[in-house]
């Protein structure tokens, strides 16, 4: 777990549409009371109630439960959730730091969260840092939240908390949510299915734009911004845009009937990223109009009961008892081909419903 952002300056500077939380305490607090603190904006207790949620404690999960039902009807309304892909080092956390100055700037009301997930970070050691230091001006911004979460090997795992994080942060009265993520497979389509827009940061260069289009993350893309259109590198970005373009032609329309703008900007200098909001605020100004914002949320709700069902099932399953005792013996079985994989399944499965009911 990386260290919550709750340096001791920031304790008490929170949202300032809301009150006070109070001072946090040194033993954890009631989901209840940790959830109170949450919506009054407390912004060490929000890194707390993240902590508890991406906890994989068996012990914390009730705990999680009772937070996030707490916190639910104080989420939800009036927000928008933007989620920010690309290869890393495409300029994500730069990208953000710039957009995120001028919005906090422009509208004082706002306030504004930035979870990011980084799947890459317990390789390369010190990506994490970087979005830290990346972002460090909006990190110590009183209307921001920046909460970076290194995946520690399980792809998709803290993405399936980020959907709770999402709605914790809206409870602490963060109406601007923006996920980073970089773009590897799963984490990807998860991140999709828990925002309302997806934003493809991208990079000029054949390579990039053939990943892109390879891993499914352009035909997910509601908006493209081909970035580092800066130094020398503003026709190559020019003509990145008109592949990206040409590349958004060949997936069908989306549900708003309208290709996804592909767009060139800078996050070093500034120059096109108020241009690249705009063209989000137009997206959901359109989206809300034809009555497919709430639609797409309502779709992601129903689609949250079956992946939190599925990750309970998962959970029930491996952490039974006589699935346990019986898993390694079918490994050793299976890797020694005696048995194929599906017959060890098939095998697993009968002894987990002999078994008794596990105790969810
Ligand atoms: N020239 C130029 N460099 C940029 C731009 N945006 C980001 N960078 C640099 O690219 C590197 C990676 O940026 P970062 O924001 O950490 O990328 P992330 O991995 O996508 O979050 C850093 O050295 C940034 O300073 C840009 O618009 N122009
Ligand atoms: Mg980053």
């Amino acid at each position: 777990m990386p260290a919550p952002d709750a340096d001791a300056a920031s304790r008490t500077s929170i949202n300032p549409r809301l009150s006070d939380g109070g001072s946090p305490r040194a033993t954890p607090p009631a989901p209840e009371a940790l959830a109170q603190q949450v919506r009054a904006g407390d912004r060490a207790a929000l890194s707390r109630a993240i902590t508890l949620v991406e906890s994989t404690r068996a012990g914390d999960r009730s705990r999680a439960q009772a937070l996030l039902e707490a916190c639910r009807p104080a989420a939800g309304t009036g927000t928008v959730r933007v989620a920010i892909t690309g290869v890393p080092g495409a300029g994500k956390s730069t990208f953000l730091e710039t957009l995120g100055a001028q919005l906090l700037g422009e509208d004082p009301e706002r306030c504004l969260a930035v979870l990011a997930i980084d799947p890459s970070s317990t390789r390369s050691g010190g990506s994490i840092l970087g979005d830290k230091t990346r972002m460090g001006e909006l990190a110590s911004h009183r209307r921001a939240f920046v909460r970076p979460s290194p995946t520690a090997g399980t792809l998709g795992g803290v993405a399936r908390r980020t959907r709770e994080s999402i709605l914790l942060c809206e409870a602490a009265g963060y109406d601007t949510i923006f996920v980073e993520t970089v773009g590897v497979g799963q984490a990807e389509v998860e991140v999709h299915a828990m925002t309302d827009v997806f934003l493809l940061l991208a990079l000029a260069g054949a390579g990039d734009r053939l990943q892109a289009v390879k891993r499914g993350v352009v035909e997910m893309a509601d908006l493209v911004a081909v970035n580092k259109a800066d130094s020398g590198r503003a026709e190559a970005a020019e003509n990145a845009r008109a592949e990206y373009e040409n590349a958004l032609r060949l997936f069908p329309l989306p549900e708003t009937g309208e290709r996804p703008p592909v767009l060139t900007c800078s996050a070093r200098t500034g120059a096109g990223v108020a241009e690249v909001w705009q063209a989000v605020q137009r997206l959901l100004e359109r989206s809300h109009a034809q009555g497919l914002f709430e639609k797409k949320r309502r779709r992601q709700a129903r689609r949250w009961l079956r992946r939190a069902a599925e990750e309970r099932l998962r959970d029930a399953f491996f952490g039974n008892e006589t699935v346990e005792d019986t898993l390694p013996d079918l490994e050793d079985a299976v890797e020694q081909g005696d048995l194929s994989a599906a017959a060890a399944a098939e095998r697993l499965l009968e002894a987990w419903q002999r078994a008794d009911a596990p105790d969810p």
